[in-house]
């Protein structure tokens, strides 16, 4: 049983996936079709404060300093999965900012759902493990899964009809392998299709999607052995790979998914030019328009400056790897 008010704040980063997730063998459980694998960063971050309060007739969700009614549903929904677990029906007041663009293809529900799992999990006092948490960050957001842990992790797709078997788990530390990250952003306007419709239609639709989940436990393959052998140039062509095979079934889904712009192509051929002349570099994209270059520290000036001068992008943002979701207080 919980106290009247008890309450968390936790903290989490989003991460980019190099082998890329996009479909879902269950949509209720929200288990993906094939396992992921990415990196969290350390430079954009979620604050997420959570107060359960038995004064509260309904849960309520600020974002970004903006009472919500879009997403409380979702939320309360997810908060439930706590609520079960404590046996408690207490609303709660979420209050939850990041200080990076929402909505624009950087990852925000990742960092969201992970923080907010670490607070439930820390306001009321369950003490769930890693693998607990990052198993119910998927019901949120299948990428949130991956947010708990730090550095380069992995996302297993697992075959239990219950998911239990569907969480992430860390491969290699940050500081292991300290890669920079380089975000070319190219619009602060929220998609049109999110993820989950976007690929819900790829799955009905694109003839390509079979292929595509078929390539991914060969490409988690090459792109582990890649991160445990420090090996750059082999994430580069896997990476690289992953992300234009999730663009071309996108591009293939009826009708298409575009969620590029020109400027997302422009960064890609400068990019393109920087690694002819031997730079560390290699991009990738996700579900909106921004282009992520992934480098070797050496060349993260270099990369930024050249992504900084191209027609179309707006700003610039540059992260190291970061650290997994995590508590910062909890009191009653
Ligand atoms: C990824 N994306 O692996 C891929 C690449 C976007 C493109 O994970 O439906 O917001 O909530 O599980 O996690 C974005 O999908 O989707 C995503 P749901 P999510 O990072």
């Amino acid at each position: 049983m919980t106290s009247p008010s008890m309450q968390a704040t936790a903290c989490a980063q989003p991460n980019i996936a190099l082998v890329k997730y996009w479909g879902k063998r269950d949509a209720a459980l929200n288990l993906p079709a094939a396992g992921s694998l990415s990196i969290t960063l350390a430079a954009l971050h979620t604050r997420t404060h959570l107060r359960f309060d038995p004064a509260l007739a309904q849960d309520e969700v600020v974002l970004n300093g903006r009472r919500e009614s879009e997403h409380t549903r979702k939320i309360g929904g997810f908060l439930d999965l706590f609520r079960a677990r404590a046996r408690i029906e207490t609303r709660a007041r979420i209050e939850s900012g990041n200080d990076f663009p929402t909505g624009a293809g950087l990852a925000s529900s990742a960092s969201g759902f992970a923080a907010l799992a670490v607070a439930a999990d820390g306001a009321l006092a369950l003490g769930l493990a890693k693998h607990e948490l990052s198993m119910l960050a998927r019901r949120g957001s299948g990428s949130a899964a991956r947010s708990i842990f730090g550095g380069f992790v992995e996302m297993a797709a697992g075959d239990r009809d219950d998911g239990t078997d569907a969480f992430a788990t860390p491969l290699l530390d940050a500081a292991a392998w300290p890669l920079e990250v380089v975000i070319a952003i190219t619009t602060r306007e929220q998609k049109a299709t999110s993820s989950r419709d976007g690929m819900q239609a790829s799955q009905r639709t694109s003839p390509y999607y079979r292929d595509w989940i078929a390539t991914v436990p060969g490409d988690l393959a090459t792109a582990r052995d890649a991160v445990l052998a420090r090996d750059f140039e082999k994430l580069a062509h896997v990476s690289e790979a992953s992300c234009m095979a999730m663009h071309a079934v996108m591009l293939a889904t009826r009708p298409a998914l575009i969620y590029w712009n020109g400027a997302t192509l422009a960064c890609i051929q400068c990019i393109r030019s920087l690694q002819a002349e031997g730079t560390g570099v290699f991009f990738t994209i996700d579900a909106g328009p921004q282009v992520k270059a992934v480098c070797l520290p050496q060349a993260a000036a270099r990369v930024a400056d050249a992504l900084r001068g191209i027609d179309g992008v707006e700003d610039v943002l540059a992260s190291g790897l970061g650290e997994g979701a995590r508590l910062e207080t909890v009191s009653a």
